[in-house]
């Protein structure tokens, strides 16, 4: 897909984006307190083994610290207890009175919180902290949690989650104030086992691998230099189908299954942008499962990236096609009764010409990935491999990281490491097809490591190709220059005569 180069040098800024090149999803500043099984703590204080209190209400240990140096504007959010200073990409977790939406509760970037919004914060277990945010406010009052109760000064809010009865209740904070200010420091991070969520005295973060995918996305584009206005970002429904709304591209946020019709539409009718398709795996290989079949013997110029996370994450974490027969996560009453499909031999199958599969949490990596995906001319295929520390407590960092075998050993590894060729050199030679095709199914069946990079890549004609053969005036005016309001219609009424 060739565009044409921006006016300026674009960096990921241009996209939305506030990220450094040690990548994690969202950091905070150096002071910034958090909740711990023994109080409050300041994050940089903290080290790999300690307690910490996540959204779920339950303290978990962390397994990873991360910090570097951070030279970018940060939001300082205030709330009635206190502050925390944070990336604008860090996900917080807020209560939200919406005119279209009503009243919700769910996970926000940092940068788009606002007045009028509540932050939630479960109570700890001894809820001390508590006693020690509030201590320095008058009237006395109890908060009460599954933990029992306990007495503190000026009572927050404390309201169930939502209204299906989850246990965990939630304190709810007014925000006052959510500020950009320019930041030139250190910031830090945690690796929470399960919940890869922290709770800071004034809100609770999140670390979802969506973010990671989104910043695979934003990395690439910034590396390719492809101006924002000359991309046009499309996704289905799901957890998954919020991504456009952090790109700072064209977007649409279309409906369950149907990402690849839309996206097909845009593709046929402007040539000019560079059209790239995404969605869950429920959404892609469930429902969608049709359109995913047809848009690979197609071969449409354009990327469509899944994120691969196992479950249906919006819905609460059910099986999705990707879950193996004999897997539970921890919302499912029962083993998945059905066997899981192989996304990429089905892509083999339906005859993509670039199929790959990335990791959310190596971001860099992936980035790299999607700007050979973007660059491919064809129906390209990456299918990303996503952490949901919310519902799949089986393919979590930690289980890719190996941090359960015996030599710690990743269960991942880059097929480009082992001098694995993807590539068909010769597009007129069918046994070079047959035999690229043979070796990447081969391949995706390998289940310990699992290979990510580049699985399959052919350059054969596109659809765009055979169309602009049978209607050449096409490849001088894309659809979108034709005014179709003020056409001459009367040779085709002659016609139809
Ligand atoms: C036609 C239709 N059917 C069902 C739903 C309900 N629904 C919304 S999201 C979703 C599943 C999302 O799972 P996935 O596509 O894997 O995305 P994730 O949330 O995991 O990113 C379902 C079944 C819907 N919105 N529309
Ligand atoms: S449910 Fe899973 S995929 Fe969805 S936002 Fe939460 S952690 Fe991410
Ligand atoms: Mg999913």
């Amino acid at each position: 897909m060739s565009v044409e180069a921006p006016a300026k040098k674009l960096t990921l800024k241009d996209y939305k984006s506030d990220l450094h090149n040690d990548w994690c999803p969202g950091c905070v500043s150096p002071d910034t307190k958090i909740v711990t099984a023994k109080g409050l703590q300041r994050i940089s204080q903290l080290v790999v083994g300690d307690v910490v209190l996540a959204h779920d209400g339950e303290y978990h240990r962390i397994t990873e610290v991360m910090s570097h140096q951070h030279d970018a504007p940060m939001h300082r959010l205030t709330v009635s207890v206190g502050e925390v200073v944070l990336t604008p990409d860090h996900p917080v977790y807020v209560r939200r009175d919406d005119h279209e939406r009503g009243r919700f509760q769910e996970w926000v970037r940092a940068d788009s919180v606002k007045i009028g919004d509540e932050v939630a914060v479960p109570p700890s277990r001894d809820q001390a902290w508590l006693v020690d945010v509030f201590g320095r406010l008058d009237a006395a009052f109890t908060v009460t949690s599954n933990e029992g109760s306990v007495a503190v000064k000026t009572p927050p809010k404390v309201r169930p989650i939502d209204d299906e009865g989850a246990a965990v209740e939630y304190a709810l904070y007014a925000v006052l104030a959510n500020e950009v200010i320019e930041y030139s420091g250190m910031v830090h991070n945690l690796e929470v086992e399960e919940a890869h969520s922290y709770v800071t005295e004034a809100a609770t973060l999140h670390n979802c691998g969506d973010f990671g995918i989104l910043t695979g996305i934003q990395m690439a584009l910034a590396q390719m230099q492809l101006d924002p206005d000359k991309v046009a970002v499309f996704s289905g429904i799901g957890c998954s189908g919020k991504t456009p709304h952090y790109i700072h591209a064209y977007g649409f946020h279309t409906l369950h299954g149907r990402v690849l019709p839309v996206a097909t539409g845009a593709r046929l009718a402007n040539s000019g942008v560079t059209v790239i398709a995404l969605g869950g795996d429920g959404d892609g290989y469930g429902i969608g499962a049709g359109y995913f079949v047809n848009s690979g013997r197609r071969n449409l110029d354009m990327a469509y990236l899944v994120h691969n996370n196992n479950v249906y994450g919006l819905t609460k974490g059910q099986a999705s096609p990707t879950l193996s027969k004999g897997k539970k996560t921890k919302s499912m009453p029962e083993q998945a009764i059905q066997d899981g499909i192989n996304p990429i031999a089905m892509a083999v199958a339906a005859g993509y010409t670039f199929i790959a599969r990335g990791y959310a949490l190596d971001p860099k990596h992936l980035a790299g990935i999607i700007v050979r995906a973007i660059e491919h001319k064809g129906a390209a295929l990456v299918d990303v491999l996503q952490t949901c520390p919310t519902y799949n407590d089986l393919y979590t960092k930690e289980w890719y990281d190996g941090a359960d075998l015996p030599d710690k050993k990743s269960r991942l590894y880059k097929l480009e490491e082992t001098g694995f060729d993807p590539v068909v050199h010769d597009i007129s030679d069918e046994q070079e097809i047959v035999a690229k095709k043979a070796a990447a199914v081969v391949r995706s069946y390998e289940k310990e490591p699992i290979p990510i990079g580049v699985y399959y890549q052919a350059e054969l004609p596109t659809y765009e190709d055979a169309l602009m053969q049978r209607i050449p005036s096409l490849a001088e005016k894309p659809l979108i220059d034709i005014d179709v309001f003020n056409r001459d219609v009367t040779k085709l009424l002659e016609a139809m005569r």
